[in-house]
C-alpha cells in the first residue's frame, strides 16, 4: 500500500529509519486500508477526536466535550495472564513473572496481527513520555486501529512528534503496535485470542484483541513495563507512583512521591484538598545534584471513577461535570448523562453499559446480576484540568523528592502511617509490601498478594535487580527522600469496620510534611518511627476540625506484633527462594523480625500501644 503525499512528507521530516522500517512492517503485517500519520498540529489532533466519534468507538454525551467508551464486556481491566514477556534462553526473569519463548510469542502475536486491519484505518503516532525536550523523557511511536486509544493517549501524553524529529534518526524509541482485533459491536470480539506480548530485546510491545486501557495503549503500563529495565539498567528508577505538592507551613511546598497497587487510594492520596498533582501514575525519577527529582511520564489521568463523589473528591467530581474534553469509560448512560457507581446520586434502572443495553436485575451468561457500571470504570482527563494541578507539573528537570511513600490495602497489620528507620530498612519495607487484590486486573478479588513496591504487576527485572538498584539509587543520593509507610485499610480485629476515615490520609501527609523538615518528634518502635499522639491531634484539631481521641490512636497506631511476625514469615518464605538478593536485605529481614520478638517480650503483649512504646 501506498501512502499518500501528505503521509509521505510527514515521514520524511522525520528522516528515521527506524521509523520507516517500522511503519512498512506494520503496514505489511496488519494490511489497513488506509494509513493516517499524525503530527502534533491541532489539525491533525482534531482529525483523531472526530474519527473516534465517527467510528463510533466513543459517543458524545449531552455535555460539550465529554464522550464515552466502551470495552468489551471481558475486557475491562488488565489481563494478567496474557501479558508475557519475550524471552529467550539466555534471561531469566524469576519467580512469577509471564513469560513465554519469544520466538513462540513472536510466532503467536504476529499471526493474530496478520491482516489484523482489514477494513481499518492504522493511525500512527508520536508521543514523549515525559515532559518534551527533557532528559528524564523517552520517545515513542505507537501503531492503532482505535481511535479511542489514539484519542485516550492525546489527552493522556505530551505530543511527540516534534521530539522525533530531534532524535536525528536514532533508533532508539519504544515502539507499540496494537489491534482491537475483529470488532462486534464496536468492541473487540476474540477475547479468547487476547494477547500483550513485550519483547524486551527490541523495545517493542504487541497488543491485540482488546481496547481496555491497561491492554492496549502502548504509552501506559506497556512502556512502563520497559522503562523499568531500562531504569535499572540505567541507574534510575521507573515506578508505578503518584507526585504531589503538600502545602506546609507558610509557603513552604514538599514534594512526595507514592507508589500503591491499582485500586489502593493512590489518585486520592495525590488529589487531598490543598494540597497539588503534578502526577496520579508512573513517575521517573533521577539524581541530579544532590537531589532526587521526579517526572510525571504522563500528561493526564486514567482514574477509576468509582466512589468519586462530590463530598470525598470536590475537585474530580468538579472536573468530570464540567464541559472539557474527556473520556468516560464503562459506566451507566441514560439520557446522555453518565452514572457510575458511588457518585453518591441515585442511578437510573436503565442505560446503555458495558453490556449493551441494560436494566435493573440484567444477568450475563453466567447468572450472575450485571451492576449499572463497572467496578472499573474509569474517567481520561489532562492533570492541567484539574483546579490543583501543581505549577511545575510540565517542568523539564522535575520536582525535587523529599519524601516517598508505600501503601497497600491492609486490614489487619500495618499502621496507618510510619516512617522507615532508613533507606536501607525503607527499601525492605518497601520491598514487603502486601495488598489485597482489586478489580484493576482481571484476577481474582480481595487476596493477600505480596506487592513489592506496588510493582509486581510491571516488573520486568529479576525482583533482585530491582531491590538492589533503588538500594543503590538511594545510596548514591547526598540528599535522601525519607521513606514512609501507608495503610488507609486497617480495620478493627472485633466488628471488621476500618479504622479510619477516608480524609485521614490528610492529616498522615501532613505529619510526613512536617517530619521531612525535623519539626516533629517520633516514637522508635520496631517497625519505624511513629506519630506521637499530641502531634496528630493537633493536626486533626486544625486541619480537619475533628476531635481525634486517644482511643482512636490507640486502635490504630497499636503494633499488632503477631500479625507483623506472621507478615515477615510470609515475605521471609517468598524472599528465602529469591537469589541474588543484596547483602543487607537478609540483615534488614533479620533485625525486622528481632525488633518485634524484643519488644513482644519486652512488653509481654502481643500489642502494644504507642503510648507504652515511648520508652521503646
Ligand atoms: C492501573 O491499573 O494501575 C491503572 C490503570 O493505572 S491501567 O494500568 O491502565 O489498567
Ligand atoms: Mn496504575
Amino acid at each position: 500500500m501506498e501512502l499518500s503525499t501528505i503521509n509521505q512528507r510527514k515521514l520524511e521530516k522525520l528522516n528515521n529509519e527506524k521509523v520507516e522500517e517500522l511503519l512498512e512492517f506494520a503496514i505489511d503485517l496488519c494490511k489497513p486500508d488506509k494509513v493516517s500519520i499524525i503530527d502534533d498540529s491541532e489539525e491533525d489532533i482534531k482529525y483523531v477526536r472526530e474519527l473516534a466519534l465517527e467510528s463510533g468507538e466513543e459517543k458524545p454525551l449531552e455535555m460539550e466535550g465529554h464522550t464515552v467508551h466502551f470495552d468489551g464486556y471481558q475486557d475491562q481491566a488488565r489481563d494478567k495472564e496474557n501479558t508475557k514477556y519475550l524471552v529467550e534462553e539466555d534471561l531469566d526473569l524469576g519467580l512469577d513473572i509471564n513469560t513465554i519463548d519469544r520466538e513462540e510469542g513472536l510466532d503467536e502475536i504476529l499471526g493474530y496481527l496478520d491482516g489484523s486491519m482489514q477494513n481499518k484505518e492504522m493511525l500512527v503516532r508520536f508521543f514523549s513520555l515525559g515532559p518534551n525536550k527533557s532528559d528524564f523523557s523517552l520517545p515513542a511511536m505507537q501503531i492503532t486501529d482505535s481511535s479511542y486509544v489514539a484519542h485516550s493517549e492525546d489527552i493522556l501524553y505530551r505530543q511527540g512528534y516534534e521530539d522525533f524529529k530531534e532524535l536525528e534518526g536514532s533508533g532508539k524509541f519504544f515502539f507499540f503496535l496494537h489491534s482491537a482485533g475483529r470488532l462486534e459491536n464496536r468492541v473487540s470480539a476474540d477475547i479468547d485470542k487476547r494477547r500483550i506480548y513485550i519483547d524486551l530485546k527490541k523495545d517493542q510491545v504487541f497488543s491485540v484483541n482488546n481496547q481496555y486501557a491497561g491492554n492496549s495503549l502502548g504509552l501506559k503500563k506497556l512502556a512502563f513495563r520497559l522503562a523499568i529495565r531500562k531504569a535499572v539498567k540505567e541507574g534510575w528508577l521507573a515506578e508505578h507512583m503518584f507526585i504531589s505538592g503538600v502545602n506546609g507551613p507558610g509557603d513552604r511546598k514538599t514534594y512526595f512521591t507514592g507508589a500503591f497497587p491499582s485500586g489502593c487510594g493512590k489518585t486520592s492520596t495525590a488529589m487531598i484538598p490543598g494540597h497539588s498533582i503534578v502526577g496520579d501514575d508512573i513517575a521517573y525519577m533521577k539524581i541530579k545534584g544532590k537531589d532526587v527529582r521526579a517526572v510525571n511520564v504522563e500528561n493526564g489521568a486514567f482514574g477509576i471513577i468509582r466512589d468519586i463523589d462530590p463530598e470525598d473528591d470536590p475537585i474530580i467530581y468538579n472536573t468530570l461535570t464540567t464541559p472539557r474534553e474527556l473520556i468516560f469509560s464503562n459506566v451507566l448512560v441514560n439520557d446522555g448523562k453518565p452514572y457510575w457507581l458511588g457518585m453518591g446520586k441515585d442511578i437510573p434502572e436503565k442505560g446503555i453499559n458495558f453490556s449493551g443495553k441494560w436494566s435493573q436485575g440484567k444477568t450475563d451468561e453466567g447468572g450472575n446480576e450485571i451492576p449499572p457500571a463497572h467496578k472499573n470504570a474509569r474517567y481520561t482527563i489532562r492533570i492541567s484540568d484539574l483546579e490543583n494541578c501543581d505549577e511545575n507539573y510540565d517542568k523539564k528537570d522535575g520536582v525535587k523528592v523529599d519524601g516517598m511513600i508505600f501503601g497497600g490495602r491492609d486490614s489487619d497489620t500495618s499502621v496507618p502511617v510510619a516512617e522507615t528507620l532508613s533507606w536501607s530498612h525503607g527499601v525492605f519495607m518497601a520491598s514487603s509490601l502486601e495488598s489485597e487484590t482489586t478489580s484493576a486486573t482481571l484476577d481474582k478479588q480481595g487476596e493477600r498478594k505480596h506487592n513489592p513496591m506496588a510493582n509486581l504487576d510491571f516488573l520486568s527485572v529479576p525482583i533482585s535487580d530491582y531491590i538492589n538498584n533503588y538500594l543503590e539509587f538511594g545510596q548514591k543520593a547526598k540528599h535522601q527522600p525519607s521513606i514512609f509507610t501507608v495503610n488507609y485499610f486497617l480495620k478493627n480485629p472485633e466488628n471488621g469496620d476500618y479504622l479510619n476515615g477516608m480524609l485521614d490520609k490528610k492529616i498522615w501527609l501532613l505529619w510526613m510534611e512536617k517530619r521531612v523538615h525535623g519539626e516533629v518528634k517520633a516514637i522508635k518502635s520496631p517497625i519505624g518511627y511513629l506519630p506521637y499522639y499530641e502531634d496528630l491531634r493537633k493536626l486533626f484539631t486544625r486541619y480537619l476540625n475533628r476531635d481525634y481521641t486517644e482511643l482512636s490512636y490507640v486502635e490504630q497506631f497499636s503494633i499488632r506484633i503477631e500479625n507483623y511476625l506472621n507478615k515477615f514469615r510470609r515475605i521471609n518464605n517468598v524472599f528465602k527462594n529469591i537469589p541474588n538478593l543484596p547483602d543487607n536485605f537478609e540483615e534488614e529481614l533479620n533485625e525486622q523480625i528481632k525488633r518485634l520478638k524484643e519488644a513482644r517480650k519486652k512488653y509481654s503483649d502481643s500489642e502494644i500501644t504507642p503510648f507504652k512504646l515511648t520508652n521503646y
